[in-house]
């Protein structure tokens, strides 16, 4: 589903407020990823620990965040923007692109539970669908 201009307008807005906790976001998302969906472990088998909060899980999700970032700043045309994220998740990190949907979830359910009072239905949806785009755009490269 795509995003409307007031989606745009409120994953901008939001945006603007939660940026500054970005760190915290991401090290939440990435750690509930792995350890609820045990399966995306085999991507990060090279760090020395993947357990929730642990330094490469903070460093990564850190990263993460700066690719949503990246996504907010390019929310009119994700395909371009996230097509050097897209083509080196699928040619050098080979990353199934299921799972990109899969941290998209964990990042949505990280914010709703962070920002309880501002994520409305209305944000929640617009939030929703621009991950959902982010996650597409990500798998672009995968045809
Ligand atoms: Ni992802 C590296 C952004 C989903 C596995 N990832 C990055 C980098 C960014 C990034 C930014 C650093 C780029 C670089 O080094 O050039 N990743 C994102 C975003 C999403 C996402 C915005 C989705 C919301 N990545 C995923 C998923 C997996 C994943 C779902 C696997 C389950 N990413 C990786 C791996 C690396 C990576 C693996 C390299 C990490 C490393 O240790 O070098």
């Amino acid at each position: 589903m795509s995003l409307t201009k007031k989606d745009k307008k409120a994953v901008k807005t939001f945006w603007d407020k939660a940026a500054g906790d970005a760190d915290e976001i991401g090290n939440d998302a990435l750690s509930r990823m792995l350890v609820v969906y045990p399966q995306t472990k085999t991507y990060f088998a090279h760090w020395p620990d993947l357990s929730p909060g642990s330094a490469p899980v903070r460093e990564h999700g850190k990263r993460v965040m700066s690719g949503i970032n990246l996504a907010v700043a390019n929310i009119d045309d994700l395909k371009t923007g996230l097509l050097t994220l897209s083509e080196r998740h699928a040619f050098e990190l080979r990353v199934d692109p299921a799972n990109f949907k899969i941290l998209s979830h964990n990042i949505l359910v990280v914010l709703a539970n962070r920002y309880p009072a501002d994520f409305t239905p209305e944000l929640h949806l617009a939030v929703d669908k621009f991950l959902s785009q982010v996650a597409l755009a990500l798998a672009e490269k995968y045809r």
